[in-house]
């Protein structure tokens, strides 16, 4: 017999009631949870169907795109056109914002299979979303928001089949997939206060090449906690909001060889930083840049542009906050 789960839709439509989210709404999430289900499916079978492979093409980042990447794209555009409630959506896997029907109410900012490495090996990747709304009151300019203006923000794991979606002031929650393919048995994420699990999460390969205070804030600190490292952020983020402790991908700037610096840093705000960094601050955590600036505070520029980015429990944050503001 199978046991009862509250179910993703049945949470949701408790929270309706309670913040008076729209049926709108609901159609959105739909599209974005059989996107992932389909993605899943496709990640699955990929080693057999030989979709695990290079695409042959480099992206609007100049990097290498996978036959995975584009099967994440498609099908995830299939399930945002159909919902009928998007305007627009930024993706990673296109470099023009995606016009799809003028008279939707959110806009959709999302990277469907990010981890690219992970992908030969069938390794955990992930799909990050972060979703505005329009301007409802007034004529809506159609700028692209800066994080504290998303009103969800959420993560699949690929193909662990965990989701975890964070609803602005009402908390970041987990999922879990079970045999009939139905998210279930919302958990409460709240970054833990005991520092006894906490890690440290970043490329370590890289750590010569960071700014002098953060490579001495590291040595000081990594003796006290544990290091890991995925190379996927949905996986590696995944850790740091159930164990405590920090992710950071900071910038590069002392590269043996200048042209690889990164200044900018690599992640993308608008769908890899500001989708942690608001799931982070509803489980009690915080995110900076690499000038101690609130992630969630960045207005974008660009729908691509990237930024360096501190993101978990408040005092390791605020501690490397002073570090990068001196
Ligand atoms: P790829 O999709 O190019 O592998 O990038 C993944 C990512 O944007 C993010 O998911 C990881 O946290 C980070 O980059 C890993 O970067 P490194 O491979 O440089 O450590």
């Amino acid at each position: 017999m199978m046991k009862f789960e509250q179910t993703f839709n049945d949470f949701l439509l408790q929270h309706q009631e309670r913040h008076n989210r729209t049926h709108h709404f609901l159609i959105l999430m739909d599209a974005l949870i059989s996107s992932a289900k389909h993605i899943q499916h496709y990640y699955l079978t990929g080693a057999l169907k030989g979709n695990l492979g290079s695409a042959g093409e480099v992206n609007v980042q100049n990097e290498d795109v996978m036959r995975m990447d584009q099967i994440a794209q498609e099908i995830t555009i299939h399930y945002l056109r159909s919902s009928n409630r998007v305007i627009h959506a930024v993706s990673e896997e296109s470099k023009e914002i995606v016009q799809i029907n003028p008279e939707g109410r959110y806009f959709v900012y999302f990277d469907p299979l990010d981890g690219s490495s992970n992908i030969p090996h069938g390794l955990p990747v992930g799909f990050l979303f972060g979703i505005a709304k329009r301007n409802l009151e007034g004529p809506e300019d159609g700028h692209l928001r800066a994080g504290k203006d998303y009103i969800a923000a959420g993560m699949f794991v690929i193909p662990t089949g965990t989701f975890t979606l964070a609803l602005k002031d009402a908390g970041t929650w987990r999922f879990h997939i079970d045999e009939t393919m139905t998210f279930v048995r919302p958990t409460r994420m709240m970054l833990p206060e005991d520092t006894k699990s906490w890690e440290l999460s970043f490329n370590t390969s890289n750590r010569l090449t960071f700014a002098k205070g953060v490579q001495n804030w590291i040595a000081q600190n990594e003796k006290e906690y544990a290091f890991r490292y995925l190379g996927a952020l949905a996986g590696d983020f995944h850790r740091t909001l159930a164990n405590g402790g920090m992710f950071m991908y900071p910038a590069i700037v002392n590269h043996p060889n200048p042209k690889k610096n990164r200044p900018q840093g690599k992640l993308r705000l608008m769908y890899e930083a500001a989708v942690v960094a608001f799931m982070c601050r509803e489980a009690g955590g915080d995110a900076v840049d690499e000038t101690g600036t609130p992630i969630l505070g960045i207005h974008p520029k660009d729908p691509h542009q990237r930024t360096a980015i501190y993101v978990g429990s408040k005092p390791l944050v605020a501690d490397i906050t002073r570090v990068l503001r001196s």
